[in-house]
């Protein structure tokens, strides 16, 4: 026999269906929509902007979103899998070079799907490949993220609208309905039906989520074993980044450590004994990391507020928060007004009763409400009112 490309036609299994593709795809593409949704929070969380405006409360908000972030990402990585498996044979599909019109939708319907397959797994491994703390890569992981989501869900849209036709029809008829199938996919003959298979697909994402998540749902914890991160950790709180791996070890247990209250050309210097003689105050708030982990804590410190009052911060002032880290994208980081007000805003210097661990950010770290993990500041030297 002689070699030659697949032709749709050889392709024949009873599975490789509108109805199948549909109903899996209706949920891959919720998951999409949720996941973008929730990409965007946790985006502009991360990069204040004037027309993002982000809440103190509730407290938990970014462990709920960032949460259904991962778990949604998860859940499409079978369901992406799966969807490409029914309509692979679509590829070798024949090109209608005769018929101009045909062949440029044709040719505008492959582009779109081209981007949106690209843009879908592009954005799945970098963010599975994110929550495992692994960047194998050279560019900008949150930037080169966040740009191809709007592609992918952009293509999805386009995908949706080209498609809502036969999406409705393969709702509205029985799964097992041949209708709408290419014409030379078989009948049914043995193995799996198309309801098994379309309910395998739902399963493999609900494991898939149950699998991972008890990194950020305590429940979850003992089935969950793929959570990387599960409730370990001193203190009952995982560690992202510790004391050595940030350099910082030698600087935060010196006798000569002060913490530098400023604002503008008045400064005040408080050292660690001084620090945990202020009037102490508890609240009880997650660390939320981005990579889809999170934890509760308890943490008692100064209130930010009382601090910044000793340098008479002006009310509606931020604050930039520096640590004692030497290099690193996470040394300063800047905590709007409404943060620093806030009541439970501490710079804690216990977790849990105990003197914070030198990797959860001794002598003191920033813990606010609803923030992202990645600005809760370690091991920090100096705040400053921002001018
Ligand atoms: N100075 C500094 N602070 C930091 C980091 C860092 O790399 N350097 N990592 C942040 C990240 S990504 C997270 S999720 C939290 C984790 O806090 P934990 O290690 O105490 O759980 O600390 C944040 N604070
Ligand atoms: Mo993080």
């Amino acid at each position: 026999m002689a070699l030659r490309p697949p032709r749709e036609s050889d392709f024949t299994s009873h599975l490789r269906s509108p109805a199948v593709a549909a109903r899996v795809g209706t949920v891959l593409g919720i998951c999409f929509g949720l996941c973008f949704l929730t990409g965007l929070v946790s985006h502009w969380s991360q990069d204040p902007n004037p027309w993002f405006f982000v809440p103190t409360r509730p407290t938990w908000g970014y462990r709920l979103t960032q949460g259904l972030h991962v778990a949604s990402g998860t859940a499409a990585i079978p369901l992406l899998l799966i969807k490409l498996w029914t309509v692979y044979p679509k590829l070798f599909a024949e090109t209608p070079w005769r018929d101009l019109r045909r062949l440029v939708l044709t040719g505008l319907e492959r582009a779109s799907i081209g981007v949106l397959v690209a843009a879908g797994v592009f954005e799945l491994a970098t963010g599975l490949l994110n929550t495992t703390q692994w960047y194998p890569w050279q560019f900008h992981f949150r930037a080169t993220h966040y740009a191809v989501g709007w592609l992918a869900v952009g293509s999805l849209l386009v995908h949706v609208a080209v498609k809502l036709p036969i999406i409705r029809d393969a709702w509205r008829s029985d799964v097992e309905s041949t209708a709408q199938d290419r014409p030379t996919t078989a009948v049914a003959s043995s193995g799996i039906t198309r309801r098994g298979l379309v309910v395998t697909a739902y399963l493999s994402a609900a494991v898939a989520v149950v699998a991972s998540a008890g990194s950020t749902v305590p429940l979850l914890r003992r089935v969950s074993v793929f959570g990387v991160r599960s409730g370990g950790g001193p203190q009952g709180v995982p560690i992202n980044k510790s004391a050595r791996a940030a350099r910082v070890t030698a600087l935060a247990t010196s006798a000569d450590y002060a913490l530098e209250l400023v604002n503008g050309d008045r400064t005040v210097r408080l050292t660690v004994a001084e620090l945990v003689a202020l009037p102490r105050h508890t609240s009880g708030l997650p660390i939320a990391c981005v990579e889809g982990w999170s934890a509760h804590g308890t943490w008692d410190g100064v209130r930010m507020r009382d601090l910044m009052d000793m340098v008479g911060r002006p009310a509606g002032a931020d604050v930039v928060v520096r640590s004692l880290q030497p290099s690193g994208p996470y040394r300063a980081t800047l905590l709007p007004h409404s943060f620093v007000e806030d009541d439970l805003t501490l710079l804690a210097t216990h977790l849990d009763g105990e003197r914070l661990s030198l990797d959860h950010g001794f002598p003191c770290r920033v813990i606010a409400p609803n923030r992202p993990g990645v600005l809760q500041t370690k091991w920090v030297h100096r705040l400053e009112v921002r001018a």
